[in-house]
This record gives structure tokens, sequence and C-alpha cells, in this order.
């Protein structure tokens, strides 16, 4: 074996497996905004959750009125300590809407810091599109789930960050 195949066999990997989600407790936040294409968000995430192992009783589902409001939301809920992962879940439609770029920007920001302050994984699910055609593929059809995938994102980042725990 050279050299570089055996440095190579010696590298620590870290990575996220998706098989031992009972007791991940996880918090959605949903921007009610949108709804119709926002519920199939939620519809996603719930079911992708549920296949994966994840227990009911420890999902929390919070409802605001959109993605504006949802940074503050996600803060009170990593304050509370009682989840490992927070899901943002929305949808930003330019449409005819002066507010786009503020809300998409203000939605995407807040939650990353949240992320940071709290050090917790919180997921962007919120959907950024020009039109509602876009939001649609995106919310279950020919471009999947959005809300799905940020689900499989949350579960993948509780896997990844139980693996690097800080020594007190
Ligand atoms: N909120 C959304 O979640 N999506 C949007 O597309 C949207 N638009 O287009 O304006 C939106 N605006 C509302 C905003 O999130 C707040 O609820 C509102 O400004 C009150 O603070």
């Amino acid at each position: 074996m050279t050299n570089i195949q055996s440095e190579r066999q010696a590298i620590t990997q870290i990575d996220g497996h998706l098989d031992q989600n009972a007791n991940a407790r996880v918090g959605i936040v949903v921007g009610r905004f949108n709804g119709y294409i926002v519920e199939s968000l939620v519809e996603g995430a719930i079911d992708a959750l549920l296949r994966h192992g994840v227990l009911g009783k420890n999902i929390t589902v919070v409802r605001v009125p959109g993605a504006f409001e949802m940074p503050l939301t996600a803060q009170r809920m990593a304050e509370s300590d009682r989840f490992d992962a927070i899901i943002g879940l929305g949808a930003v439609i330019r449409g005819s809407t002066p507010h786009f770029d503020f809300v998409a920007n203000e939605s995407a920001k807040g939650l990353s810091n949240v992320a940071m302050d709290y050090d917790l994984p919180v997921i962007n699910g919120i959907l950024t599109t020009d039109s509602i055609e876009q939001a649609i593929e995106r919310a279950g059809t020919k471009a999947g789930n959005k809300g799905a995938e940020a689900a499989i994102t949350a579960l993948e980042m509780i896997a990844v960050l139980s693996q690097l725990t800080v020594e007190d």
C-alpha cells in the first residue's frame, strides 16, 4: 500500500446516519403566508420525520403569520432548550410584492443567526421563488418537496453534531 493510500485510511470521517431518530426533538416553525404551498412543505417534513423514526410526541409545529416572524419564533424555541433542531418552513414568492427581497433576506439571515447564537441546527426550508408555479414545483410536485428535504437535513445535522460534542 502506498503512503497516500494508508494516510487516506487514517482520515477521520464524520457523517450523519439517519436511522436512530426516536429521541430527536424537532421544532418546526411555519410561516402561514402562501399557506396553500407552505402546508405541503409541512406535510412533506412531517412525513419524512415520521418515516425516519422520529416520534410524533417529539415533534412540535408552531405557526406564525409569515417568514418575517420566523427568526424571532425560532429564537424563542431555541431558548426553550426543548429541541435538537429547528426547521423553518415558508414561501416567499416574488410575484408583485416589493417586500420580496426584504422578507427573503431577513428571514434567511435571522434563522442562521439563531443557529449560530444557540449552537443548534436551524434549517432554512423557506422557498424563495420568482413565481407561484416555481413554488408549487418545490412543494411536492416535479422538483420534489423542500419540506421533506429540510427534515432530512435536520436529522443529518443532529447526527453530525452529536459526534462533535464539546467538552465542558
Ligand atoms: N411573508 C411570507 O412568508 N411570504 C411572502 O411572500 C410575503 N410577501 O410576499 O410579502 C410575506 N410577507 C409577510 C411578512 O412575512 C410578515 O408577516 C409581515 O410583513 C408582518 O410582519
